[in-house]
């Protein structure tokens, strides 16, 4: 009961601060999505167009990239057959050109977070959402919100303007397009005379990886980055991307100091301006390793995460205890999250870390944080709503439809979770009782929000919740400062 009035007045608070933000700053990856749904018949049109025991032999090979059509089809019996998700990267555009031809897909829609965040943003209608990717093409364009307040920088006879996507992308620019297949349980599939049951819903995305895809700035944009301003913040994503050797001999090392350079100049045309860096799975340890001591360490004062991705960044940074506790969830799931995420923020001198879980936020504040608890609980308060929207609706159009997270009920899961911390907490004595009833920890070195949050029953999609999770919660934050 409390903490649905406290969601209520928190999402009503941040509704009207944020029109008066001057603008947010978003980089760099955005694909297009293109979602096909498989049926029976989809499988056998496909695996006819192949000898068959020539599939099996493939399938048999477990082909770790998409080379061609062929190792499609292998990983994708191999994804249905065991009902897995998998992920598997095309380097090149062939297989995108034949799917295109043989299958094609049923919708397509914005993805990758940075295209996922600008759109978000721009539909909570906020003044200005600057978004930058370096590899916008004219389809990519149209993916964007068309709501007259998302402007991308373009360079007209040596000067930087900014316009809506449409008007701003580079002609000849490719396009990244990551195709999910989706399917479903019971299906039957038959290659080379023998027949299995799909045992569960699930799919598989072949993400793309063209040759010339670099997480970088065009030159002359960034020396004038001062016609992005005024913006209060900058949310950056997509590191990921970044391979640690390229063929045309630069490295990893390159875009992180081209990263570091954008940073340092955003941060001297506007002190107060605070960075974000939303973290994905990083598969490569070294490039995970050298995003989270090169960039976000030393220049970066917030980051947002999932429980994975927290695991993920202990052990590189050398908690492999801390990193199997938090994985394993069990018992004590939230404690090591807790102190997992209390040692991030140490370790990379941050003054924010937001971790979302399905069911609970927590956030860890340096001590000489800009704000009060209860303010930087109403941000996350905010964006639990916006998550809401987002899993019942696949979609947030505007700020008004956003009221319909406020219906879902706060997670039991979550509540039972937290109530579990507390008892802990109180029991080391780490932090007294009365404050805690409010979601605050005045922790010796750190202090802390905790929140349960709203949880739908039976999602429509899943797809940018956790993007929408934090860039919510960044911006409303902002909008308190
Ligand atoms: P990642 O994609 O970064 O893991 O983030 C997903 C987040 O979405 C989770 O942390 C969880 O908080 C939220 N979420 C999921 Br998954 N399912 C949800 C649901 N049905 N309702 C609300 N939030 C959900």
């Amino acid at each position: 009961e409390e903490w649905e009035q406290r969601h209520k007045e928190a999402f009503y608070d941040a509704k009207e601060a944020l029109p008066y933000l001057d603008g947010m700053f978003v980089a760099y990856n955005s694909n297009i999505d293109a979602i096909r749904h498989l049926t029976e018949e989809d499988l056998s049109k496909l695996i006819g167009l192949f000898d068959e025991a020539e599939v099996q032999e493939r399938v048999a090979v477990y082909p770790r990239e998409i080379a061609e059509p062929m190792d499609f089809v292998a990983r994708l019996l191999i994804s249905m057959r065991e009902g897995k998700a998998a992920e598997v990267p095309a380097y090149t555009a062939d297989t995108h050109e034949w799917l295109k031809e043989h299958l094609g897909f049923d919708y397509a829609r914005m993805g990758g977070q940075a295209g996922i965040i600008s759109n978000l943003l721009a539909r909570l209608e906020l003044k200005k959402v600057v978004a930058y990717i370096p590899w916008l093409s004219e389809e990519q364009a149209e993916y964007f919100a068309a709501t007259g307040n998302l402007l991308h920088p373009t360079v007209e006879n040596g000067k930087v303007f900014l316009k809506p996507p449409g008007e701003a992308f580079k002609p000849g620019t490719g396009s990244k397009v990551n195709w999910i297949f989706e399917y479903s349980k019971d299906m039957k599939v038959t290659c080379a005379g023998s027949t299995f049951t799909v045992p569960r819903d699930n799919r598989l995305i072949i993400s793309s990886r063209p040759k010339w895809l670099r997480l970088d700035m065009d030159k002359q944009i960034y020396e004038q980055l001062d016609t992005l301003l005024p913006v209060d913040g900058a949310m950056l994503s997509g590191y990921q991307m970044i391979k640690e050797e390229y063929e045309d001999g630069s490295t990893y090392k390159d875009y992180v100091e081209n990263s570091v350079k954008v940073i340092e100049k955003l941060k001297s045309l506007n002190p107060e301006l605070r960075i974000h860096v939303e973290l994905t799975s990083i598969q490569n340890r070294v490039i995970r390793k050298a995003i989270l001591t090169e960039i976000v360490a030393k220049h970066v004062h917030s980051m947002g995460l999932d429980t994975v991705e927290v695991a993920n960044a202990l052990n590189v940074l050398g908690y492999e205890e801390l990193s199997y506790s938090v994985i394993k969830k069990g018992e004590n799931g939230i404690m090591s999250l807790y102190q997992g995420a209390i040692q991030l923020m140490k370790d990379l001198n941050l003054e924010r870390v937001h971790v979302h879980s399905l069911g609970f936020y927590i956030c860890i504040l340096a001590k000489g944080h800009p704000l009060t608890l209860k303010e930087h609980r109403d941000a996350l308060l905010f964006s639990s709503v916006l998550a809401a929207a987002q899993a019942l609706d696949g979609k947030i159009e505007n700020l008004t439809e956003a009221e319909a997270g406020l219906e879902v009920p706060v997670s039991a899961k979550g509540l039972e979770d937290i109530e579990n911390f507390q008892l802990y907490c109180t029991g080391r004595k780490l932090c007294s009782s009365d404050e805690f009833e409010y979601g605050y920890i005045y922790g010796p070195d750190h202090d802390a929000v905790l929140i349960p949050s709203k949880v739908v029953d039976k999602p429509k999609a899943t797809v940018g919740i956790g993007d929408t999770i934090s860039a919510g919660a960044f911006v409303a934050m902002l909008a308190r400062m």
